[in-house]
């Protein structure tokens, strides 16, 4: 397990490390198509993660809420498609985790600077909770918060690296969880920033 009693997730130290050339440059060609943008919070607030979407749907938030959607609101295209590269990835990924068979429809991306945070929560704006979700870390490293099912579950933290993917799945993937501010940095190939791709099957 990911820290003592949990059940459902693994961390694959350095899984996409083989991949990040090729990675890099789908992103690259997703966000000139679909540029990342801090989205608003369903409060009001401006989010310090910006982020944007590739696949069939994309997760986004405003002051009527988070949901997922077939087009990009800013521009009112669909989102770019789902790359191969990145399709692969976590499907392997899911698979080594004992996901066999997972089929994203969405992927989030998160772009963080040094500062930006994202504040304990859950996800579950998704149809179907028994699909896990593969995350992929790239840049600087980051604290990752991994709380219980109640919000007030003290959150244990593990530094997530350049590479590194998680698959959150079966009984922890309704935890409470977020990501402590990042800290300051250059990293060598991306430079002052962590960028995470998230793959959830949303609908
Ligand atoms: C990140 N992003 O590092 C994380 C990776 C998000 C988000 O949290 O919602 O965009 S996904 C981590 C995750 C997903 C689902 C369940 C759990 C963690 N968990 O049970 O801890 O930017
Ligand atoms: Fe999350």
């Amino acid at each position: 397990p990911l820290v003592p009693g949990s059940t459902g997730s693994t961390l694959l130290r350095g899984f996409a490390l083989s991949r990040v050339a090729p990675l890099l440059a789908a992103l690259d060609a997703i966000v000139q198509a679909a540029p990342l943008r801090h989205m608003a919070t369903p409060g009001g607030l401006r989010m310090s993660v910006a982020m944007s979407n590739c696949g069939q749907l994309g997760w986004v938030t405003d002051t009527r809420g988070y949901r997922y959607v077939r087009q990009d609101p800013d521009g009112s295209a669909p989102w770019p498609p789902m790359p191969p590269v990145f399709l692969e990835l976590a499907r392997e990924a899911a698979a080594a985790a004992g996901y066999p068979g997972f089929m994203p429809d969405a992927c989030l991306l998160n772009r963080y600077v040094p500062g930006a945070r994202m504040a304990l929560h859950q996800d579950k704006d998704e149809c179907d909770f028994t699909a896990p979700i593969v995350s992929v870390s790239l840049g600087l490293p980051a604290t990752f918060l991994f709380g219980g099912a109640l919000r007030a579950d003290r959150a244990a933290r593990i530094v997530l690296l350049h590479g590194d993917v998680v698959v959150w799945g079966g009984p922890d993937r309704l935890r409470y969880h977020g990501v402590a501010p990042l800290k300051d940095g250059q990293h060598a190939v991306l430079g002052a920033q962590r960028i995470n791709l998230t793959f959830r099957k949303a609908a």
